[in-house]
């Protein structure tokens, strides 16, 4: 009897450490920052994306129209951005500078022009 005690004890013990660790892992957790980027033909809007160093986001891609590419060459980022879907690309910056982005899909007369800046600061 006082054995069966002993482990319940132990038992909610761990149930509280537990649920104690779960609660402060879910407020240590910062909800990342959510940037969308819509694009149709030639633009994505925004085409000027500024970045914190070091800080996690989410850039979240819609197309208006027809079917278009994200790419950062110098980042290795890439995403299809396809009308009626939400695709998601989750970055944590850790280079400083200015990174051109540009469409790889080819959507029409005035693919060649779709671009855009992505800037990493301090
Ligand atoms: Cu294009």
């Amino acid at each position: 009897m006082v054995k069966q005690q002993r482990n319940l004890l132990w038992l909610g013990l761990v149930a509280l450490l537990g649920g104690g660790m779960i609660g402060a892992y879910v407020f240590a957790t910062p909800t990342e920052q959510v940037i969308k980027i819509n694009s149709k033909k030639f633009v994505f809007i925004p085409n000027q994306i500024t970045l914190k160093k070091g800080t996690p986001v989410i850039l979240q891609f819609t197309s208006e129209d027809v079917m278009m590419g994200f790419y950062v060459p110098e980042l290795g980022l890439r995403t299809d951005v396809i009308p009626g879907q939400v695709r998601e690309l989750r970055v944590v910056p850790e280079k400083i500078g200015n990174f051109a982005f540009v469409c790889d899909v080819f959507c029409g007369s005035g693919h060649e022009d779709m671009n855009g800046m992505l800037s990493v600061v301090e």
